[in-house]
C-alpha cells in the first residue's frame, strides 16, 4: 500500500473566527498555519484566501502573495489552490487561482452543481468545460471533488471525452456537506468501487465526520484531508487551536494502525506530478 498522503484544507471560504479564532484571514496568519500542517506531517496544503477581514477572495494577487509566503516558510509544500472559491462566485472569478507564477501543479476541479448547506454550489457543465480546458492548457493537474455520487459519473464522462485532464485521475470525495452525499462508509466505498483502475484518491470528511471517515480511508489505502475548511474540532467539544493538531490527529490513527506518513517529495510521485 502507498504511504498516506494528508492534505490541510487550513482556511476554506465560510468558515469563521466567530466559529474558531483560529481560522487564519491574513497572509501571515495563513502562512503559520500552512506551516503548522506540514510541521505535523501534511504534504499538501488546499488553499483558499481571504481578505485581512476574513471576506472569501479569488483575487489572483491574493493568492500569488499567500503562495509566495508559504514557499518561504514550506518550499516544498504541494499547494492545490481551490477553483471553486465561495459560493456565488463567477467562473471567471474562481480561475483566477490558476493565474499565479509559477503555475500552480494542482488545482481543484468541483464536479457538479449540487446543494450547499442553504446555498447552491454551481457548477454547470459549462463551468466545468472551462475549468477542464484551463488545466488541459496550462499543465495542471484537477483534484476532482466530488460532494455527490453523481458527480463521479460526469466527471468520468468528460475525462473520456478529453473536456477535463484524464489518467491518473486524483480524486477527493467530500462527504457530509449538509444537502450532499452522507459521510458514510457504504458511500464511500461505492466511490472508490468505481474509480479508474491507476487512479488515487483522497477523503475528507465533513464535521463529526472528519476522523470517523479518515479511520476508514487509512485502512482502504486512500488518503486523508482534513483542516479547518471542513472541521475546526479536535475532539468533541474541543476546538482545534491549529491545522497542525487535526493534521498530528491523523498522523496518530496512521501510525496505530500501521500506514506510512508521505512526504511531499513522495506525495508528488504517488500522484504522478513533475519532481520540483
Ligand atoms: N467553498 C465551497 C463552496 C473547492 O475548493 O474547490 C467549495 C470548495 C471547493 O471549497
Ligand atoms: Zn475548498
Amino acid at each position: 500500500m502507498d504511504k498516506l498522503i494528508i492534505t490541510a484544507a487550513i482556511c476554506g471560504a465560510e468558515v469563521t473566527k466567530e466559529q474558531n479564532p483560529a481560522v487564519p484571514y491574513t497572509v501571515e496568519e495563513i502562512v503559520k498555519e500552512a506551516k503548522s500542517a506540514v510541521d505535523a506531517g501534511a504534504a499538501i496544503v488546499h488553499l483558499h484566501v481571504r481578505e485581512d477581514d476574513g471576506t472569501p477572495t479569488q483575487s489572483r494577487d491574493r493568492f500569488q502573495e499567500c503562495e509566495e509566503a508559504i514557499y518561504k516558510a514550506c518550499p516544498n509544500v504541494i499547494l492545490i489552490p481551490s477553483t471553486g472559491g465561495a459560493v456565488g462566485m463567477t467562473p471567471d472569478e474562481r480561475l483566477q487561482s490558476t493565474d499565479t507564477t509559477p503555475i500552480p501543479e494542482m488545482a481543484t476541479l468541483d464536479c457538479g452543481t449540487c446543494n450547499f448547506g442553504d446555498e447552491i454550489f454551481d457548477n454547470t457543465m459549462p463551468t466545468m468545460r472551462a475549468f477542464g480546458k484551463r488545466m488541459i492548457e496550462r499543465g495542471i493537474k484537477p483534484e476532482y471533488e466530488c460532494f455527490e455520487m453523481g458527480h463521479l459519473d460526469t466527471i468520468l464522462t468528460m475525462a473520456r471525452k478529453g473536456e477535463v485532464p484524464g489518467a491518473p485521475m486524483q480524486f477527493n470525495f467530500v462527504l457530509g456537506v449538509p444537502g450532499c452525499t452522507p459521510a458514510m462508509v457504504p458511500n464511500l466505498c461505492w466511490l472508490v468501487q468505481n474509480i479508474p483502475a491507476g487512479s488515487t484518491w483522497t477523503c475528507t470528511g465533513i464535521g463529526r465526520h472528519a476522523f470517523t471517515l479518515a479511520a476508514p480511508t487509512i485502512v482502504m489505502g486512500g488518503n486523508v484531508r482534513v483542516g479547518f475548511e471542513d472541521n475546526l474540532y479536535l475532539e468533541r467539544g474541543v476546538l482545534a487551536k491549529s491545522n497542525g493538531e487535526l493534521v498530528d490527529k491523523v498522523v496518530r490513527m496512521a501510525k496505530l494502525l500501521g500506514r506510512q506518513v508521505a512526504t511531499s517529495d513522495e506525495a508528488r510521485e504517488i500522484l504522478g506530478l513533475a519532481k520540483r
